[in-house]
C-alpha cells in the first residue's frame, strides 16, 4: 500500500469568492465547498488560513509515511475537525480518496440521475422565496441523454424568461432568477419540464424561513404555522406533481416531515439540514424521510459520508449526492456518486456546476456497458 509522502494545504477561491481550502496529497488535490442554508448540525468549519496553517505545521508531520489507507486517514481526521475544521477534513478526504481511485475495485457502471437547480431564490440569490426548484430527466435512458433533457429545459425556460423581460441573471449556484413569483414562474416551468421527460423538485430549505415558529414567505408576506405549512407543501406536490421535496419543514422537525411523507408516499422527501449527512440524526429520521441529502462536507470526511449512505440503502431511503452552493471545479462527489451507486446527484446546470456533469460524461463516456440507477 501506497505511503503518505506529502500533504500541502493551501487557499483557493470558491464560487462566491471566498476563501476555501485545497489539500495535495502526494500531488492529488481535493478542495473543499461551502454552503449558505447551512444546517445547525453540520460539523462547523475553521477560516481557511487557520484550516491551512495547521495542516501544513502541525497535522503534516504526524500523517507523513502512514499508509494510504482511506478508513485510518479518516478516523484521525474526524479527530482533528476542532481544529481544521469540516472544510480542512474534506479537503484531505477528498485528495486521498482521488489518490486512491485508480486503484480501487468499484463496479462503476452505475451512473446517477443529474438533479439540477433552473430556478433560485433565498439563501442562494434572487427576489423567490424558494432556495430551489430542480429538474430530474427521469425520462432519460443514458447521462449524456438525461443532460440533453436537463438543459434543454433549463435553455427553454432561460428563453422564455427573458423574453417576457422577467430574466434578472444567475444566482449563486447557476440557477436562473428572474422578476416573476414562484406560483407563475411554477406554471411556467411545468409544460416546459413535461415535454422534455423532467421531474420538477423543491429544495425549500425551509430553517431557513422558519422564525419563531412560523414560515415566512417573503415575497407573499406572509406567515405559515407548521399545520399551514404541511398544507402547503402538500399542495404544491399535488398541484405540480412533485417527484422531490427537501427540507419542506425546519430541521429539528422530524414529525413535520413524516407527516408529509405518509400523505405523499411516491415523492422523494428529503431530509438536508435534517439529518446534516450525520448516521445519528438519520436514525432519528428512520421510516419518516425517504431520501437524504448526502453532502461529504456536513460530516467532514469520505468515510463518515460512505456510512450514512449505507445506512440509508439499508434503510431504503435514497442517497442523493449532493454539491454546495459555494463550489470549486472539485469533482470528488461526481465519483463519490457513481462508486457508492446513488441514484441521484444534485449537482447543478450552469457555470461552474458543469465540472461535476462532465466528470460524469467522461466516466460514461469511458464506462463499458454503463447504464443509469433505476429510481
Ligand atoms: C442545499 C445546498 C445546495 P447550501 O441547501 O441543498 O444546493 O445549499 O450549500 O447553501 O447549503
Ligand atoms: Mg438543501
Amino acid at each position: 500500500m501506497a505511503k503518505i509522502k506529502s500533504i500541502h494545504a493551501r487557499k483557493i477561491l470558491d464560487s462566491r469568492a471566498n476563501w476555501t481550502v485545497e489539500v495535495e496529497v502526494n500531488g492529488v488535490s481535493g478542495a473543499s465547498p461551502a454552503g449558505a442554508s447551512t444546517g445547525t448540525h453540520e460539523v462547523p468549519t475553521v477560516p481557511a488560513d487557520i484550516a491551512c496553517d495547521f495542516i501544513n505545521n502541525k497535522m503534516k508531520k504526524a500523517f507523513l509515511n502512514h499508509e494510504m489507507n482511506q478508513k485510518e486517514i479518516d478516523r484521525k481526521l474526524k479527530f482533528l475537525t476542532g481544529k481544521i475544521g469540516s472544510n480542512g477534513a474534506i479537503a484531505t478526504s477528498f485528495a486521498v480518496y482521488n489518490f486512491l481511485w485508480d486503484e480501487r475495485q468499484f463496479n462503476r457502471s452505475v451512473f446517477p440521475y443529474p438533479l439540477g437547480n433552473v430556478f433560485g431564490g433565498g439563501a442562494h440569490g434572487g427576489s423567490c422565496y424558494m432556495q430551489e426548484v430542480l429538474l430530474c430527466p427521469k425520462k432519460a435512458k443514458t447521462f449524456p441523454d438525461a443532460v440533453q433533457k436537463m438543459t434543454d429545459a433549463y435553455h427553454e425556460l432561460k428563453k422564455e424568461l427573458k423574453d417576457m423581460g422577467l430574466s434578472l441573471g444567475m444566482n449563486d449556484e447557476g440557477a436562473l432568477t428572474a422578476n416573476i413569483g414562484f406560483m407563475e414562474l411554477m406554471d411556467i416551468l411545468k409544460p416546459i419540464a413535461d415535454h422534455n421527460g423532467c421531474a420538477i423538485g423543491l429544495d425549500i430549505a425551509a430553517s431557513e424561513m422558519y422564525r419563531h415558529n412560523k414560515y415566512y414567505y417573503r415575497q407573499k408576506e406572509q406567515f405559515l404555522n407548521r399545520d399551514e405549512q404541511i398544507d402547503f407543501v402538500d399542495h404544491l406536490i399535488k398541484k405540480y406533481n412533485l417527484f422531490y421535496v427537501e427540507d419542506p419543514m425546519n430541521e429539528d422537525d422530524f414529525d413535520g416531515f413524516s407527516k408529509i411523507h405518509s400523505k405523499n408516499k411516491k415523492t422523494l422527501v428529503t431530509g438536508d439540514d435534517l439529518t446534516t449527512t450525520n448516521t445519528q440524526r438519520i436514525q432519528r429520521a428512520l421510516g419518516k424521510i425517504n431520501a437524504m441529502i448526502v453532502k461529504p462536507n456536513q460530516i467532514g470526511t469520505v468515510t463518515q459520508a460512505f456510512d450514512a449512505i449505507s445506512l440509508c440503502k439499508k434503510s431504503h431511503i435514497i442517497p442523493v449526492m449532493s454539491h454546495r452552493s459555494g463550489e470549486t471545479t472539485d469533482a470528488t462527489i461526481a465519483r463519490m456518486a457513481l462508486d457508492f451507486e446513488c441514484p441521484i446527484i444534485k449537482c447543478g446546470i450552469a457555470d461552474m456546476r458543469t465540472a461535476k456533469i462532465n466528470e460524469l460524461l467522461r466516466l460514461w463516456d469511458k464506462t463499458d456497458k454503463p447504464k443509469m440507477k433505476k429510481i
